[in-house]
């Protein structure tokens, strides 16, 4: 699918998406899906921008989200709301699906979800009935040690209704960042070299290994981002052990699970080098620092979440003492002995898409014709405009041409809620800055309307049990660390969960998040650890405190002459809204 196909669904089930934070222009595409009569379903434990058009919002428990699809898979085979044609004609293994939903009866997850029984049977008719339903999804999902298994439930509701293979269906991940597809695309995963060609063939290593001219290349599958710090610290088979980090458009010592592990990685590993745009924390930890140009000061090729290529170009002429990315990997390549050389990036592009046959047809040219180009795209001439939507007519990726069913049981998140830590921790997005904050932190203009420590999203209810009131410094500690930041209260959030972003380089969350990670994605259970949130006493000192700490890291940072403005701007994010009577 393509994003613009958002408004002409008649169903947009939106699972644990944010757009309005997180992708505006995404988000616009649903507000216009809204106007044009499209029923939406919004799923999250937050009363988020899109829960407040919704139709319906289901406000679920953190961390239960598969027992929600498992039931709502329940309801449609059970009311036989199923498209059995096209599950005859197109896919695999419905027969063993059923059991393993059985038991998620509405009633049985309403126990573990908080959403009403009746509730959970209304969105699966209409998600049933649309006739064009579409799915979203975000890190709402992924970021779970069971996410997954999440994204095959929701597959299967888009199969058992037949919401696959024509417009305004199917199943879309809204792909993080400009170039997350991209990244993914041009093969910086551990498991393929571009185009998703695996590592482990020998026929595709072959086939790269003449391109470049190597005699081996490794058949191993690397190592994830996630096992670096394991890998580092504890790695008991010396062959394994990773004693250099090269670290390149990445801030692990801000973005990462569990900071005092990443930190201690980083600093026994014998050698790092860091290549960013900008200082960042891990910078701190570096041997060697390689100063990069920003994205408008070079150019290259970017993939859209719904896998469009576009070109970007630059604008201005970098200055000072920087190369661009390709050029500095060119370099390193070349006085390693592996002399590497390039005119510029057309050359590049085209080396790599005649070595992916799903990229073949994508060329300078034709993206510059075409304004863009959707993969697969195989062949060069301009009779092939790409793909916007997989899986046309139904026909899937398996050889057999068919979709699977998979199905399995709920696992509740790895740590849970207890005595000593009583409420849930969950991070995610908000308005106004950027991931690890480099890029909008180092922008004046933003940095006036916010910035540190952060805020900590929390209900009346938790904020008036604890008796702290808006923009009061607070403690939020969990069994691996602590941070301080504002607090935010807002009618937004549910008692006993709190939510903070992972931007701020004070209030970093990521000193209490956990590497719980999914066996599949390795991503981390960044939505749910258990924490406290501690009332401080005497406020001048922890405002001292924080100013401190600010200042010290700055200048460790080579930051120079930016003072910290106290309080939040006259842009406090996320207003405490009264919740709307939308919720059906
Ligand atoms: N302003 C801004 N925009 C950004 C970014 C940024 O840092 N700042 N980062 C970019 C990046 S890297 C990404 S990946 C995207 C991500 O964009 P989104 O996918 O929107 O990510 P989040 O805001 O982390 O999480 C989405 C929603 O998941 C909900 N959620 C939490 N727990 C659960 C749960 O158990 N079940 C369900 N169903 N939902 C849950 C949260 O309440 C939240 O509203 O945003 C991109 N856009
Ligand atoms: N607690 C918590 N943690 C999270 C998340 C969460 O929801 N909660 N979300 C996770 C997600 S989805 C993501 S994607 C990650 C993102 O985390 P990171 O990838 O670590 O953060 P970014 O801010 O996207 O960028 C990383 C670095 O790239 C640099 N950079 C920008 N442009 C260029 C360039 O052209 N060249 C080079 N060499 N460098 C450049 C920036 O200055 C920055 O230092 O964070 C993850 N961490
Ligand atoms: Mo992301």
């Amino acid at each position: 699918m393509g994003v613009p196909e958002i408004e002409d669904a008649k169903l947009l089930l939106v699972f644990g998406y944010n757009g309005a934070d997180s992708h505006p222009i995404v988000a616009r595409r649903i507000v216009r899906a809204k106007e044009k009569g499209a029923q939406i379903i919004c799923v999250d434990p937050r009363r988020i921008e899109t829960a407040r058009i919704a139709d319906m919002h289901l406000q679920l428990k953190n961390g239960s989200n598969l027992a929600l699809v498992n039931a709502m898979a329940h309801v449609i085979i059970n009311e036989n709301l199923i498209n059995r044609d096209f599950i005859e004609q197109h896919a695999n293994g419905f027969d063993e699906l059923v059991p393993i939903v059985a038991k998620y009866t509405p009633e049985y997850a309403e126990g573990i979800t908080q959403v009403p029984a009746e509730d959970i049977r209304k969105a699966a008719r209409m998600y049933a009935a649309s006739g064009r339903s579409m799915i979203l999804y975000g890190m709402g999902v992924c970021q779970f040690a069971q996410a997954v298994d999440v994204v095959k439930g929701l597959a299967n509701l888009a199969i058992m209704t037949g919401n696959f293979g024509r417009p305004s269906t199917g199943i879309g991940p809204v792909r993080g960042q400009n170039n997350v597809q991209g990244a993914c695309d041009m093969g910086a995963l551990p498991n393929c070299f571009p185009g998703y060609q695996s590592v482990t063939d020998p026929v595709i290593r072959e086939k790269f290994e003449k391109a470049w001219g190597v005699e081996k290349l490794p058949d191993q599958i690397g190592c994830p981002i996630t096992h670096v710090p394991h890998r580092v610290l504890h790695e008991k088979d010396p062959a394994k052990r990773i004693h250099a980090y090269y670290i390149f458009g990445e801030d692990p010592a801000q973005s990462d699970p569990d900071l005092a592990e990443v930190r201690e990685a980083l600093d026994k590993c014998d050698f790092v080098v860091m290549q960013d745009i900008f200082m960042n924390k891990t910078g701190r930890h570096a041997d060697v620092i390689l100063p990069s140009t920003g994205w408008c000061e070079h150019e290259g090729v970017y993939s859209c979440c719904d896998r469009g290529f576009q070109r970007v170009r630059k604008l201005i002429e970098p200055q000072g003492d920087v190369k661009t990315d390709w050029e500095i990997i060119c370099a390193i390549s070349t006085a390693m002995g592996y002399p590497m050389h390039y005119n510029n990036t057309e050359e590049i592009w085209n080396e790599l898409i005649d070595l992916c046959p799903g990229f073949a047809g994508a060329t300078y040219e034709k993206l510059e014709k075409l304004g863009g180009v959707q993969w697969p795209c195989r062949d060069k001439s301009m009779n092939d405009k790409g793909t916007p939507f997989l899986h046309k007519g139904g026909k899937f990726a398996h050889p057999d041409g068919k979709a699977k069913f998979y199905g399995t049981d709920w696992r509740p998140p790895t740590e849970l809620e207890n005595d000593e830590f009583p409420m849930v921790f969950s991070t995610a997005r908000e308005v106004g800055h950027y991931s690890v904050r480099t890029m909008s932190g180092n922008c004046r203009l933003l940095r006036n309307l916010e910035d540190e420590p952060g805020w900590v999203q929390m209900s009346i209810e938790d904020c008036e049990a604890l008796g702290v009131r808006q923009e009061e410094l607070v403690k939020i500690v969990s069994k691996r660390g602590y941070c301080i930041a504002r607090c935010l209260p807002t009618e937004r959030v549910k008692k006993g969960a709190v939510y903070m972003t992972y931007q701020w380089w004070i209030g970093a969350c990521n000193e209490l998040t956990k590497a719980a990670l999914d066996p599949v994605s390795n991503t981390p259970e960044y939505k749910y650890a258990a924490c406290r949130v501690e009332k401080i006493a005497d406020q001048e000192w922890a405002e001292k405190h924080i100013r401190e700490e600010y200042a010290e890291l700055r200048d460790q940072m080579g930051i120079k002459g930016k003072e910290l403005k106290l309080k939040g701007g006259p842009n406090t994010p996320v207003p405490a809204t009264k919740p709307t009577a939308a919720s059906a």
